[in-house]
């Protein structure tokens, strides 16, 4: 009953040329894939690049970040109207990248996901714990943390805009992936946050993805676990075949 999700970041990769090439062929070996919501994440300069080539697909399109006010005078920034203008339907907030190498803070991110769904984004909130956190066995609270300080005064019916991303940060482009016991445990807890903090059915409705070395040949497994609904994939998304098979998993 949830659909799973197949998001791409692609980070700091991709001018325009390559886009085109990269979306050209995906759009092609993705057009009879049903069931799965397919979503890629370019750099901002590309969006409206990659938006005619999948104006009649199947794949939606997702910033990296956004800012938490509409407009002003805030150099550099980027708003989620803008995101909206550019043809955006989902925005990834507070990835590991962000708040490691940009400061950014639950409570920034908390900000940018009030913001960017009043804007009518689908936020791709991403969590994790670090290497140092999982060896002090603070992997339950530091998630407990980073949900309770993200969705703050989210109203229950703001949770339909959210997707939730666990993305252990030792995982991330590490090649290491966390076991499947490892990620469904991690996830089985986000749910039951969710549900302390809402109420079951919003737990059981919201989708977990999965996020760190995510590649073709464990994206089955990690997809079986009962509370993995998807993958945000990052290395994997850049080419088009590998992009393709974690997206036809099933296949
Ligand atoms: C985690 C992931 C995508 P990768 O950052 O968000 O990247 O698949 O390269 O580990």
């Amino acid at each position: 009953m949830r659909t799973p999700i197949i998001a791409g970041n692609w980070k700091l990769f991709k001018k325009s040329g390559e886009a085109v090439e990269l979306v050209s062929q995906l759009t092609h070996l993705v057009r009879d894939t049903k069931g799965v919501e397919i979503i890629i994440a370019p750099v901002f300069t590309v969006l409206s690049t990659v938006k005619p080539l999948i104006a009649n697909s199947n794949i939606k399109l997702a910033a990296q970040n956004c800012f938490w006010e509409e407009e002003g005078a805030f150099t550099g920034e980027i708003s989620p109207g803008m995101l909206m203008d550019a043809g955006c339907t989902h925005v990834i907030i507070g990835h590991s990248e962000r708040r490691q190498y940009f400061g950014e803070t639950d409570d920034k991110v908390n900000r940018k996901i009030k913001a960017a769904i009043s804007s009518g984004l689908t936020v791709l909130f991403c969590i994790g714990e670090t290497l140092a956190e999982r060896e002090a066995n603070c992997t339950f609270n530091v998630l407990r943390t980073q949900i309770e300080q993200g969705l703050s005064e989210l109203a229950k019916s703001d949770l339909a805009k959210a997707v939730i991303a666990y993305e252990p940060v030792w995982a991330i482009g590490t090649g290491k992936t966390a076991t499947d016991d490892q990620a469904q445990e991690a996830h089985a807890f986000i749910r039951g946050v969710v549900a302390d903090l809402y109420d079951h059915t919003s737990a059981e409705s919201i989708r977990i993805l999965y996020g760190g070395s995510v590649k073709p040949e464990n994206v089955k497994e990690l997809m079986a676990q009962p509370d993995i609904d998807g993958a945000l994939v990052g290395g994997a998304s850049l080419k088009a075949d590998s992009f393709a098979a974690i997206v036809n998993y099933l296949v």
